[in-house]
């Protein structure tokens, strides 16, 4: 996969396929993929509001008892839950005790397709979180590292309003860049940058014109 980073730093491929969608290199293993969820926005949208509507946006508590400035829902086999026992994956719902909604056939492929572009060719996510962004929403630095498995990469999509996107190195204290985040991009990392810290500048206030006055993110795991 460093072999892949080189070709890319050496060769931009925004003209690899033929929409100049673009990439952005973030490490060996990570890369922003410009506007590479718009094509499937006309399925996705509607299986994303559907989804919603079974299971609504919740607020989550932090193990310390802080309630988390974004909103919180999921869709697949587990969701991330967080209360006082601590961060965990669940296969069921901690306000109904029922199954999280199915994660639609476009969600798993779309993941699929964005993982495969950045050397993973057989991500199976198992979880999609689902987090709202309203404006100063905000999340602080982390790693993702409440999966299993650290092979398998997290693939996120940003749906709405811009975001600014920090991405540090493995330990907190390392810098962070900041990359912005628009309407139909995708970011994947795994391999070495699978345990990058990271998280999301607050939202600026503004209205999306498709999505409205909120960031959607999606971001998909294989939790087990
Ligand atoms: C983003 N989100 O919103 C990046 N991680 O662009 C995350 O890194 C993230 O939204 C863990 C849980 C929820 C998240
Ligand atoms: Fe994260």
């Amino acid at each position: 996969m460093a072999a892949a980073y080189n070709r890319r730093m050496s060769m931009p491929d925004l003209f690899e396929n033929d929409t100049p969608r673009g990439r952005e290199a973030l490490g060996p293993d990570a890369a922003i993929l410009r506007g590479h969820a718009l094509p499937c926005l006309p399925d996705l949208l509607p299986a994303l509001r559907q989804v919603l509507q079974a299971a609504p946006f919740r607020t989550v508590f932090t193990p310390g008892g802080h309630a988390m400035s974004v909103k919180l829902s999921g869709c697949g086999a587990l969701g991330w839950i967080s209360d006082a026992q601590g961060y965990r994956y669940s296969p069921v719902r901690p306000d109904t005790g029922t199954p999280w909604p199915t994660m639609p056939d476009c969600f798993k492929a779309l993941a699929a397709r964005a993982a495969r572009e950045v050397g993973f060719p057989a991500f199976e996510p198992d979880a999609c979180l689902i987090n709202r962004y309203v404006p100063g929403s905000r999340m602080g630095l982390h790693q993702d590292r409440d999966e299993r498995d650290f092979s398998a990469p997290i693939v996120s999509v940003s749906l709405g309003l811009p975001a600014v996107f920090l991405f540090g190195g493995q330990a907190r204290s390392a810098p962070a860049l900041r990359y912005p985040l628009f309407h139909g991009d995708v970011v994947v990392w795994g391999g070495a940058d699978r345990l990058r810290f990271h998280g999301v500048l607050p939202v600026k206030h503004g209205r999306h014109s498709v999505m409205g006055p909120q960031r959607i993110n999606l971001t998909f795991r294989k939790a087990r």
